[in-house]
C-alpha cells in the first residue's frame, strides 16, 4: 500500500467554480496535496488517460468531455487513501451517491461527476505518473 491516490477534478467541477470547495474537502477529510496542477487535457491524452475504457459504449463522449475544459489533477497522501477517497468522492453516478459526498454535492451527471479518484494503488501511481512524472518532484 502506497498511502497514496490520483485525483483530477472534471471540466464541469472547474467550469462551475467548484475548484475551492472540492479541494476543502479534500483537506477537511485529511489528505495532503502532493502534487497539483491545472491543465487541460487534448481528446489524445484524454483517450489515453480512459484507455482502459476503450471498448465501453461511453468512451467516445467520455474523451470529448474530459478534453472539453480545464481540469485540475492532484496526487494526494494520506494512510488507506484509495478507499478512504472513493468513500469520499461517492458512486460514479451521482444520484446514487451517498449524501454529503462530493458527488452527491457538486456533480450533476454520471459523465460529468465532479471528480475521478484512482481505484487501486497501481493505477494511483499509473496516474500521477500520466501527469507529473519528469516535470517535478512528487
Ligand atoms: P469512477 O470514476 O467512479 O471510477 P469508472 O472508472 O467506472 O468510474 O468510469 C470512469 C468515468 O467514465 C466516470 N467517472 C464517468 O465520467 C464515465 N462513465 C462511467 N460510466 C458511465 C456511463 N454509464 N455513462 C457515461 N459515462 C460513464
Amino acid at each position: 500500500m502506497t498511502n497514496r491516490t490520483f485525483t483530477m477534478i472534471k471540466p464541469d467541477g472547474v467550469a462551475n467554480n467548484y475548484i475551492g470547495a472540492i479541494l476543502a474537502k479534500i483537506n477537511e477529510a485529511g489528505f495532503r496535496i502532493v502534487a497539483m496542477k491545472y491543465t487541460q487535457l487534448t481528446p489524445e491524452r484524454a483517450g489515453e488517460f480512459y484507455s482502459v475504457h476503450k471498448e465501453r459504449p461511453f468512451y467516445n463522449d467520455l474523451v470529448k468531455y474530459m478534453s472539453s475544459g480545464p481540469i485540475v489533477a492532484c496526487i494526494l497522501e494520506k494512510s488507506n487513501a484509495i478507499e478512504d477517497f472513493r468513500k469520499l468522492i461517492g458512486a460514479t453516478d451521482p444520484a446514487k451517491a451517498e449524501k454529503g459526498t462530493i458527488r452527491n454535492l457538486y456533480a450533476k451527471s454520471i459523465e460529468a461527476n465532479a471528480v475521478h479518484g484512482s481505484d487501486s494503488d497501481e493505477n494511483a501511481a499509473i496516474e500521477g505518473n500520466f501527469f507529473f512524472a519528469g516535470t517535478e518532484r512528487f
